[in-house]
């Protein structure tokens, strides 16, 4: 039998527990599911980044650690963590952020604010927006949650470019690459979106400069990490009107400290890292192909690169 540990909060436990032990029973495989082996006999980690293990070393058995986490940027740096990492890719995470992303484009697009928070009896001038291939749109990081947000924006019109690290090809975006290409992708854009994961590398890659070469007047929306933001030069841009609006889904503190500038600021939308949540029915069912695939010789999906940190 084998011996899985799940590594979560205890909410999180509540939750998988019986979508985990489900897809354990369609796949075939005897698994004791359990919070507490002991670390020696354990042969897969169900991890969460906020669970009790902190400690990989003495999991010598453990043949990979399943995050239930797309971002890895707690754990990747790991020196006990010598075990294949795999991270979280799922079409129902996927879902969830192409809507959350789609629907504050939306906003910010069509300026919905206005007339959401304008109900005072005027009959307030009729501004029509440009339409959405008027509109570029930059989404920083075309992995599987950024080129599936870049398509399903370019699906309805807007003129997407699409940025990651290596070359790639994403029909529907107009594919971008390294230096030079951030910094055409970034010039006169009027939406831009984050989707890179928590790299030295993405730190702070949105920084005055670089907030600079944006049209006046542009949004931006971050639902990947929060240091890929500068606060501090974001503040600055939205008060001087660089930046109209920043939805902004995670921070480089979370839950964001009451008192920091971005709750009070009127040109700031925060929500409480949201935009995509792992809905246990389909994780289940990932982690679970991945233990198959461990215990019948086939490589594990999704392992992060250990060099590049995602
Ligand atoms: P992927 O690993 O699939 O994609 C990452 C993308 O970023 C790739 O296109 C990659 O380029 C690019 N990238 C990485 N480093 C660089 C760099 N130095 N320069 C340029 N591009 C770079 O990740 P996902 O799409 O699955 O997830 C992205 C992030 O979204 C996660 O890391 C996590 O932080 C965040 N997230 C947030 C959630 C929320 O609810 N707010 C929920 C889930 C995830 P290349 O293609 O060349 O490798
Ligand atoms: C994730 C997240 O990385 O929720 O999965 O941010």
């Amino acid at each position: 039998m084998l011996k899985v540990l799940f590594s979560a909060k205890s909410r999180a436990w509540d939750e998988y527990q019986a979508p985990l032990n489900a897809a354990f029973a369609k796949a075939g495989l005897d698994v004791d599911l359990s919070r507490d082996h002991p670390p020696a006999e354990t042969d897969y980690i169900v991890f969460a980044p906020n669970g009790p293990v902190t400690d990989f070393a003495p999991y010598t058995r453990t043949k990979a650690v399943l995050s239930l986490w797309a971002g890895v940027e707690t754990v990747v740096d790991n020196p006990t963590l010598t075990q294949p990492l795999c991270r979280l890719v799922d079409t129902s995470l996927t879902q969830g952020m192409v809507e959350w992303v789609t629907g504050h484009t939306l906003r910010h697009h069509l300026g919905m604010d206005a007339h959401i928070h304008g109900q005072d009896g005027i009959w307030r001038d009729q501004i029509s927006p440009p339409l959405a291939p008027k509109r570029p749109v930059t989404v920083l990081g075309i992995g599987a949650l950024g080129a599936a947000c870049g398509q399903a924006l370019a699906s309805l019109g807007f003129a997407v470019t699409g940025w990651s690290r290596s070359a790639k090809n994403v029909p529907g975006l107009h594919c971008l690459h390294g230096d030079d290409g951030l910094r055409t992708a970034l010039t006169d854009a009027q939406i831009v979106i984050t989707l890179l994961p928590q790299t030295p590398q993405t730190k702070d890659i949105l920084n005055a400069e670089r907030l600079a070469l944006l049209a006046k007047g542009a949004f931006i929306i971050n639902p990947g990490r929060g240091p890929l933001i500068d606060d501090a030069a974001l503040v600055q841009a939205l008060d001087s009107g660089q930046i109209a609006h920043a939805t902004l889904d995670v921070f480089r503190v979370e839950p964001l400290p009451v008192d920091h500038p971005f709750w009070a600021h009127p040109g700031v939308t925060v929500t409480p890292h949201i935009a995509a949540t792992t809905r246990p029915e389909t994780a289940a069912e990932i982690i679970v192909d991945n233990i198959q695939r461990g215990e019948t010789g086939r490589p594990f999906l999704n392992v992060v690169d250990r060099g590049l940190g995602y």
